[in-house]
C-alpha cells in the first residue's frame, strides 16, 4: 500500500517478473486489487502471495473509494481464512516534503492497519536512484523519528533499489517468519502421517526415508538462502552446487513419498505434498 506512483507495482514486477500494471503516465495506474502468487524455493519453501493495491490518493477516485476497495478485499480475504502476513507501505524517498498526499496517505494506512490489527509493517522506500544517497539517508532518519515512529506502533524499513535482490532484502523479515511457520506445520503433518501408519513395519521404514529427506531438504534450503544472500552481497559463492543438491534431495523425496503411498494407504498433508509439487 502507499500513495499512487510510489512504486508498488514496480516492486512486485521486480520481485516476481509479473507485471500487474506499472504506470508511467501522470494518472494513477492500479485501480483494482491484483494478486500475484510467487514460488521461488531458493527464498522460501512456501508460496508468497503479493497483493497489489490501488494508491490511497488514486486519481479519478476519492480516498474513500480506494479505502472501500482495500477494505473489501481484506474482508473477503478474512472470510476465506487468508492470513495477511504483513504489509508493505511504500514511500518515495525523493519526496522532499512530508505534507499533503504522503502524510495523508500514511494516516489512512495507519487507520486501516489499526482497524485490522496488522502488526507487521515494512516501510519500503523507493526512488533511491533519484536522490543523492546521503540526502536520502538523512531524509530516512528524519522520517523515522518525526513521522513513522509517532504514527506506527511497530515497523521496520527497507530500501528498494529497483533490483530483485533489494526486493528480497526488503521482504526478508516476512519470508523468515513464513518459513519458520511452514517448517512447524511440516513437522505437524509428519506426526500426523506417522500416526496414520501405526504399527505397519514396512510403512514405518518407508516413512523414515520420507522424514529424513524432508529434514535434509529443510537443511539444504536454509543453506541455499544463506548462499543466496552471500552471492547477492558479495558475489561468487557456491550457489549452483547447493542448488543442485536441493534438486537431488527433492527428487529423492518425491520417490520416497511415492514408495510410501504405494505400500500404505496414507493421506499426505497439503504442505508435505507441496514440497515435491
Ligand atoms: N527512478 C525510479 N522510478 C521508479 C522506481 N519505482 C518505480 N518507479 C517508476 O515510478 C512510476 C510509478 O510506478 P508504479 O509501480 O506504477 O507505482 P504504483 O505505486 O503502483 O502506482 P499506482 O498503481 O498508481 O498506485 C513508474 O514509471 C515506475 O517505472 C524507482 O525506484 N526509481
Ligand atoms: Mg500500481
Amino acid at each position: 500500500m502507499g500513495p499512487t506512483g510510489s512504486g508498488k507495482s514496480t516492486f512486485i514486477f521486480t520481485a516476481t517478473g509479473v507485471d500487474t500494471g506499472i504506470g508511467h503516465s501522470l494518472e494513477s495506474c492500479t485501480k483494482d486489487v491484483k494478486m500475484v502468487k510467487f514460488s521461488f524455493p531458493e527464498v522460501s519453501n512456501c508460496d508468497v502471495v503479493f497483493v497489489d493495491m490501488p494508491g490511497f490518493d488514486a486519481t479519478g477516485s476519492s480516498g474513500k473509494e480506494v479505502l472501500k476497495i482495500i477494505e473489501n478485499w481484506l474482508y473477503q480475504a478474512s472470510k476465506k481464512n487468508i492470513v495477511v502476513s504483513g504489509l508493505l507501505y511504500f514511500h518515495r524517498i525523493s519526496d522532499n516534503r512530508m505534507a499533503g498526499t504522503p502524510l495523508q496517505s500514511l494516516h489512512s494506512f495507519n487507520d486501516l492497519r489499526k482497524k485490522h490489527g496488522f502488526q507487521h509493517v515494512i516501510i519500503t522506500t523507493t526512488m533511491w536512484d533519484e536522490v543523492d544517497e546521503d540526502l536520502g539517508t538523512n531524509r530516512e532518519s528524519e522520517l523515522k523519528s518525526k513521522y513513522w515512529q509517532p504514527i506506527l506502533e511497530r515497523f521496520t524499513t527497507g530500501r528498494f533499489l529497483h533490483t530483485r535482490q533489494s526486493a528480497f532484502m526488503v521482504l526478508e523479515g516476512f519470508i523468515d517468519t513464513a518459513n519458520r511457520d511452514f517448517s512447524r506445520l511440516i513437522q505437524d503433518e509428519l506426526s500426523a502421517l506417522r500416526q496414520q501408519i501405526g504399527d505397519n513395519t514396512v510403512g514405518m521404514d518407508l516413512f523414515s526415508k520420507v522424514e529424513s529427506r524432508v529434514n535434509e531438504q529443510d537443511e539444504v534450503l536454509k543453506r541455499l538462502r544463506i548462499e543466496m544472500k552471500t552471492t547477492m552481497l558479495l558475489g561468487g559463492g557456491t550457489l549452483e552446487s547447493v542448488l543442485a543438491q536441493y534438486r537431488t534431495i527433492r527428487a529423492e523425496l518425491a520417490l520416497a513419498m511415492e514408495d510410501l503411498q504405494k505400500t500404505v494407504d496414507v493421506r499426505l498433508g497439503k504442505r508435505l505434498s507441496s514440497l515435491v509439487g
